[in-house]
């Protein structure tokens, strides 16, 4: 009999790069980072985030006091959402982006290469699974996250 195994659906993680990084030309620098890693991309799109998205997208935050300027600095420009596709996305893309504060961030990641401040750390990875599931409906439906095969996995992955 022949049985037909499905490939356990891999992890999903929303990666954003910020007004700041659009802004300073760092798109390709940093899909460049992350596609060089090893990483599938499964969805991207250039927006600009509305306030009530904004503020359900750092919802945990309402509280502390940069919370309206975080909201106001992510609303203000264009943006570039993605979803990135690995086994254990969620920690590989917070790795490669590094420390929240990039003056903490170790060198060989995006905010310790790439910024000073911790208001212009360039880019978002979300901090666990059931935020990226939650993060990931607010950005994107579900037919604009594709899956495909890319030709090159078995050279990435060991299968
Ligand atoms: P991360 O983006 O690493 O998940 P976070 O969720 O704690 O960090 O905070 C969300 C964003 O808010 C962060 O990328 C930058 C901003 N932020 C966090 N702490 C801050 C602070 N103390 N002052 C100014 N901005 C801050
Ligand atoms: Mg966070």
């Amino acid at each position: 009999m022949l049985i037909i195994q499905r490939k356990v659906s891999m992890e999903r993680t929303l990666a954003l790069v910020k007004p700041d990084g659009v802004q300073r030309g760092l798109i390709g620098e940093v899909i460049s980072r992350l596609e060089h890693r090893g990483l599938k991309l499964a969805a991207m799109k250039l927006m600009r985030l509305d306030q009530a998205t904004a503020q359900q997208h750092y919802g945990e935050h309402v509280e502390r006091p940069f919370f309206p300027g975080l909201v106001e600095f992510i609303t203000s420009g264009p943006l570039v959402a993605m979803v990135w596709e690995a086994d254990g996305a969620v920690e590989i893309v917070r790795n490669t982006m590094g420390a929240t504060d990039p003056k903490n961030s170790p060198m060989g990641s995006i905010r310790g290469d790439l910024g000073v401040n911790i208001g212009r750390n360039l880019v978002h990875g979300s901090d666990s699974v059931e935020s990226a599931s939650r993060e990931i409906a607010l950005f994107f439906q579900p037919g604009e996250i594709l899956d495909y095969t890319r030709s090159n996995d078995s050279w990435i992955i060991e299968p």
